[in-house]
């Protein structure tokens, strides 16, 4: 490490206990912490140096755990689905699963004695959590319907696990990139609609094709690079636009910008390496509120963070392509669609704010079996696509009971209703948020109608897990104060945008009583999306 690395004066806490131990150093004592169990373990090993192996300790919940897994571009089998129901069941009613923002899943009510079985059995079936928490590259995303979809410009799914085992070591751990400044995020767009809001990762990649004009790829390091002249349309040659710094945190949020380079699909896992390698180095490490990818961009400037990466690639970059391909607005996925392969279809099912409980679980599992091809995918909506459904199964597929609760045409609020984990298990939370936010749409939802969705994030603090930023309408948790007492409240958030020309949202009020809130609401929804009231509409239709 160079610079603000080494300077250890200037070190915060988090830097020092890395110094003093590397995270991943915890992996080889799990049988030891489970025969000692969690109240006699070291606290930065408990609260800090487990999340290296995705296990985070819950001071809501002292004891039981939340085990964080790595789902690259959210996809995994029916077999796999079926151990994390198995993991979840033995815990009864502490036993939970959420699908994430990112594509991911997380389990709870986990006890520490039972992490050396838990983890042989993700090892049997290909399940690993590693590096998925604290200072480590977070779940890669890419497109849910990667390789289903008729208008796909790119597969993503071989890059986003290729890229995975690059950090990760194929699932064992990877002392190269477990120690970066802060927490890194990346993903990769493969479709027109940019389903995996390419704007705030810390690394992004989205579809540009690129006028052919004879020069090099930059190659990954071990093949030749791949000359434009002896592609098959050198003309317009299929590769990526790179954006990066994009972020949220409670200080400050920011859109990735253009790194003004664009890249063959074949380099993105050079290019990711490289970049990487470049925050580990030099990214700031005094302060942890200004640690993300975009403080050490905001130091050098764009130019010099691109050409420290090209030093490390060992080749230039070419520059952007003029424009990207995201030209549609943003799917939601819900719903029953047709898949490029004659005869197959995907369906997409609501999970309302991803919560799943063991019996979901093997039954979402059992439906991906008997209907499709045993494969399922999340989306960052925190909701779940079973591919391959044959148009002769369909039909029965359609009457199967869990599509009552997950449903395949919900209501226009709950379809694209997201929400954090909150103050249920989450101890940085300022409010209950996933219980709330399905309270609220069910009231809205009974005295209004709409006409298209209208996405509302809950976020329980302004860390924005929840993505308000990228809301139609997004209420991020806040203390207020009411007649001399304190309440839970919401800081609103309006204006993000997704899809073609995304954008974020910015806070319009701040300290909104949640007692107070569903009127509020009720009034953005009609002035702003068109709702109407139930009365009002029944009136104009008779
Ligand atoms: Fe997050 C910390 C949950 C997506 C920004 N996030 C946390 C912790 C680990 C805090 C803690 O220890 O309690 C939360 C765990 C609560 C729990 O028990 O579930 C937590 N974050 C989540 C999840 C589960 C929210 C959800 O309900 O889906 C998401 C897990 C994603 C995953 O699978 O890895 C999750 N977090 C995000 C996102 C959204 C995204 O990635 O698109 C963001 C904003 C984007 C970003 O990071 O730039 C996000 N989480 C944060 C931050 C602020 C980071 C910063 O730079 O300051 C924190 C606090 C921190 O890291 O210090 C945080
Ligand atoms: Fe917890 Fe805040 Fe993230 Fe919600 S936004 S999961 S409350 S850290």
């Amino acid at each position: 490490m160079t610079d603000t690395a080494t300077t250890t004066t200037s070190l915060n806490k988090f830097e020092k206990f890395k110094a003093q131990k590397d995270g991943l150093a915890i992996k080889s004592e799990i049988e030891k912490f489970a025969a000692l169990g969690w109240e006699a373990m070291d606290e930065i090993d408990r609260d800090h140096r487990l999340k290296w192996v995705g296990v985070f300790f819950r001071p809501v919940t002292p004891g039981k755990f939340m085990m964080r897994l790595r789902m690259p571009n959210g996809i995994l089998t029916s077999s796999q689905m079926s151990v994390l129901a198995q993991v979840v069941q033995r815990y009864g009613d502490d036993g939970c699963a959420d699908i994430t923002t990112r594509q991911n899943i997380q389990l709870r009510g986990i006890r520490i004695e039972d992490l050396p079985d838990i983890f042989n059995r993700f090892h049997a079936v290909g399940l690993t959590s590693v590096q998925s928490g604290m200072d480590n590259v977070r779940n890669i995303t890419g497109d849910p319907v990667a390789g289903l979809d008729a208008d796909e410009l790119y597969d993503t799914r071989e890059l986003v696990q290729q890229i995975q085992d690059m950090l990760t070591n194929k699932g064992e751990g990877n002392p190269e990139f477990s120690n970066l400044p802060r927490k890194f995020n990346i993903a990769i767009a493969g479709g027109r609609d940019n389903s995996v809001h390419a704007e705030i990762n810390d690394l992004a990649f989205v579809p540009a094709f690129k006028e052919g004009s004879g020069e090099w790829g930059v190659g990954s390091g071990e093949e030749s690079p791949t000359p434009y002249s002896l592609l098959p349309n050198p003309q317009k040659v299929f590769g990526f636009n790179i954006i990066v710094g994009g972020f949220f945190s409670a200080k400050r949020c920011e859109a990735a910008i253009p790194l003004n380079a664009w890249v063959l699909p074949e380099d993105v896992v050079a290019v990711c390496r490289a970049v990487l390698e470049v925050f580990r180095d030099h990214g700031p490490r005094a302060n942890r509120q200004k640690s993300r990818l975009m403080w050490l961009i905001d130091e050098w400037g764009v130019e010099k963070f691109r050409v420290e990466v090209e030093s490390r690639l060992g080749k230039s970059l070419l520059p952007a392509a003029a424009k990207d391909e995201i030209d549609w607005e943003k799917r939601d996925h819900t719903g029953v669609y047709k898949q490029k392969q004659p005869g197959l279809n995907y369906a997409g099912l609501n999970i309302p704010v991803g919560r799943l409980y063991a019996e979901d679980m093997f039954e979402i599992a059992r439906l991906a079996e008997v209907y499709g091809s045993g494969e399922i995918r999340f989306t960052v909506e925190q909701n779940i696509v079973i591919p391959n459904i044959s148009d002769s199964r369909l039909a029965t597929f359609l009457t199967e009971p869990l599509l009552e609760r997950f449903s395949i045409d919900p209501g226009l609020l709950t379809r694209s209703l997201v929400s954090c984990t909150g103050a249920q298990f989450c101890n940085f939370a300022l409010i209950e948020t996933k219980n709330r936010a399905l309270a609220m749409i069910k009231a809205l939802e009974a005295d209004l109608t709409f006409t298209n969705p209208v996405r509302i994030h809950w976020t329980g603090c302004p860390n924005s897990c929840g993505q308000p930023q990228v809301a139609d309408i997004g209420l991020m948790g806040t203390k207020t104060r009411k007649n001399g007492k304190t309440l839970e409240g919401v800081d609103i958030y309006m204006g993000g945008k997704v899809g073609k020309d995304a954008h974020l949202g910015t806070c319009v009020t701040k300290g909104i009583p949640c007692e107070d809130l569903q009127p509020v609401l009720q009034d953005l929804l009609i002035k702003n999306f068109g709702a109407k009231l139930k009365q009002e509409a029944l009136v104009i239709n008779s």
